[in-house]
């Protein structure tokens, strides 16, 4: 069956769950561009919600993968590689902490940083053992497993997939005084994303990330930032939190740390923090072997030279100012940051699917998050031309 075939078949399938991705399907991926199995070529605006931020085949990044292809892809943690080394230096100097905790997927580093959190809230904070709580946000998403989704206040996300992991308590985003009207002497953590990524790239009020970080130092809680979609570049500095200068104890990292090539995430803290999980006591078959160590390596000094950093904040500004020009012309509010922004469009004129649709026919790629909200993320390889040609679509669609 074709690939074309394939998809059909699937879309199908999924239409009957009232599911319906865009009907596209991808075959090559160059810097900003992807081109589809019918040659059309389309600016990509979802980047992989963020694991792209370095684009398609970026040529520093696919050279240092395959020659590590060529000579150790995997040793399991039994047995220590010449790569990992590196990665976790490189890691811990790029975001200032001592102690890399290397892991795959998104969901998994957020679950090892909830399982050192709770493990610190009873060896060192002194809460009975199973009764460590830890506040969440409301409209948070941090990956997909029961746990995790168990705090989700998604029903789309949830429903059916009980019973859940107990010990979280929910909180809105952006509002420290609730955090603390919330808290009890068993709660040892809050976790937090920067930015929300999936409610639509949902900024806190300026201030906020730094009451957060008073007020886990007043009651003895570890901040715990989820920086796996925000991080890396994508808002203009190296972590989302550095626009307040704030310093979480633990940093979950993921998505572009793979460099938009294989899954790889970490959790990063100091020793004080970390130093709760003794050797042997967690693990994963995969969770850093040499391939990702060497792609996360190369990550990490292509991002301490600031140059991404700096691309996001430039274009940002470029893609930010564009959109704020159409509010009252069909943008009802845009939320920008770096090179990821919000934009809630008139319900009464589209859906975000609907101008996902529209954009999709106008060379652009893009996801609606929920509504009439769609979320713009394109690689920070694009140039100022690509932002330009991102613009002139968007407002093209919403004529
Ligand atoms: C899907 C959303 C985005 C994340 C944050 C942890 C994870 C994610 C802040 C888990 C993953 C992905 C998952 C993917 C779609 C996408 C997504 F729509 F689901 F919510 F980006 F906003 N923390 N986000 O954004 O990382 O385990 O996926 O590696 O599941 O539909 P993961």
């Amino acid at each position: 069956m074709t690939s074309t075939a394939t998809h059909m078949a699937l879309t199908e399938r999924w239409a009957a769950h009232n599911y319906h991705p865009l009907p596209v399907v991808l075959a090559h991926g160059d810097g900003a561009w992807v081109t589809d199995v019918e040659g059309r070529r389309y600016l990509d605006c979802l980047a992989g919600y963020s694991a792209l931020n370095f684009g398609h085949g970026h040529p520093r990044l696919l050279a240092r993968a395959q020659e590590q292809l060529g000579r150790l892809t995997l040793t399991s943690r039994a047995f220590y590689n010449d790569q990992l080394g590196p990665f976790a230096e490189a890691l811990g100097r790029l975001v200032d902490k001592q102690v890399v905790l290397p892991m795959n997927s998104g969901a998994e580093a957020v679950e090892t940083a909830l399982k050192v959190a709770r493990k610190w809230g009873h060896e060192v904070k002194d809460v009975t053992a199973n009764r460590g709580r830890i506040i969440v946000m409301d409209g948070n998403f941090h990956g997909r497993t029961t746990t995790i989704v168990g705090f989700s206040t998604d029903p789309v996300a949830r429903t059916g997939y009980g019973p859940f992991t107990p010990g979280f308590d929910i909180v809105p985003f952006g509002d420290a005084a609730a955090i603390e009207a919330t808290l009890t002497d068993d709660t040892i953590a809050v976790l937090v994303e920067p930015i929300q990524g999936e409610a639509g790239v949902v900024i806190p009020p300026e201030g906020y990330l730094q009451e957060v970080r008073d007020l886990c130092d007043r009651h003895g809680l570890l901040m715990v930032a989820d920086e796996i979609q925000s991080g890396l570049a994508r808002t203009g500095r190296t972590l989302a939190v550095d626009h307040e200068a704030v310093t979480p104890d633990i940093i979950i990292l993921g998505k572009a740390l793979g460099g938009g090539i294989l899954p790889v995430s970490a959790i990063v803290a100091d020793t004080d923090v970390m130093d709760v999980i003794t050797p042997g006591t967690h693990g994963s078959t995969f969770g850093g072997n040499p391939l990702a160590a060497a792609v996360g390596h190369e990550v990490c000094l292509m991002l301490a030279t600031g140059e991404f950093q700096q691309r996001a904040a430039t274009l940002g500004q470029q893609l930010g100012d564009g959109l704020r020009a159409m509010e009252g012309t069909g943008v009802r509010a845009v939320r920008q940051r770096g090179l990821w922004a919000g934009i809630d469009v008139d319900p009464a004129l589209m859906t975000g699917r609907q101008l996902s649709e529209r954009l999709q026919e106008r060379g652009v790629l893009a996801k609606d998050t929920h509504g009439s909200t769609i979320r713009l993320a394109p690689p920070l390889v694009a140039d100022a031309d690509d932002i330009d040609t991102l613009l002139t679509a968007f407002a093209a669609a919403l004529g």
